[in-house]
């Protein structure tokens, strides 16, 4: 199953950049620089501080929801403040209350929690007695947003909701997104086989 999930993923980051055939929903670089080529996210994305974040009310698995986000030039949200848990959540109950889909794993290795932006974990916010690996194993992270408001890991067979996450065009233009798409590529590659 981890192995299963590792290669979905990798196979998803490798792909990032490549027109999807699938039919997916795909933002162009047209749309993306359409409405505003001078704003820091792209057309109904919201900022918050360097970064830019989407909800997205499609019922998917945590790799596909990955895949999508990645076809978007972002990843899975990661979170790393109070203040980023509150901005996600908010943006979530605009729509929902149900959990959605966060960027946060631990295929590669039982228990250690990994981003998949790549990011450290730095800070974390698990429900009481969360992360359970229960049942079969839950590798992927859930958060919530109605009765609890925290971590949740969960099957990555779930479908759920989720948010996607990029860096602002100024945080881009420090360094070309398709190379940051490929290290992130290689450093879930690494995970998986290391
Ligand atoms: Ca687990
Ligand atoms: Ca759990």
């Amino acid at each position: 199953m981890s192995l299963l999930l590792c290669w979905a993923v990798m196979a998803l980051h490798l792909a990032t950049g490549v027109d999807a055939a699938s039919g997916v929903v795909n933002t162009t670089e047209e749309e993306v620089e359409g409405v505003d080529s001078q704003s820091p996210c792209p057309a109904g994305w919201h900022q918050n501080e360097h970064r830019c974040f989407s909800f997205y009310p499609v019922w998917a698995t945590w790799a596909t929801a990955e895949s999508y986000c990645s076809q978007h030039r972002g990843n899975l949200v990661s979170v790393h403040s109070p203040g980023q848990q509150m901005f996600v959540q908010d943006l979530v109950r605009r729509h929902t209350y149900q959990p959605v889909w966060i960027g946060g794993y631990d295929a590669a290795l039982e228990g250690m929690w990994l981003w998949s932006d790549g990011s450290a974990v730095d800070d974390v916010y698990w429900e009481e007695d969360e992360p359970s690996n229960s049942g079969q194993g839950e590798n992927c992270m859930e958060l919530h947003t109605g009765g609890g408001q925290g971590w949740n890991d969960v099957s990555c067979g779930e479908l759920r909701f989720y948010v996607c996450s990029m860096e602002t065009r100024s945080s881009l233009a420090a360094l070309p997104s398709q190379k940051e798409a490929d290290e992130r590529g290689r450093i879930v590659l690494a995970h998986c086989l290391g």
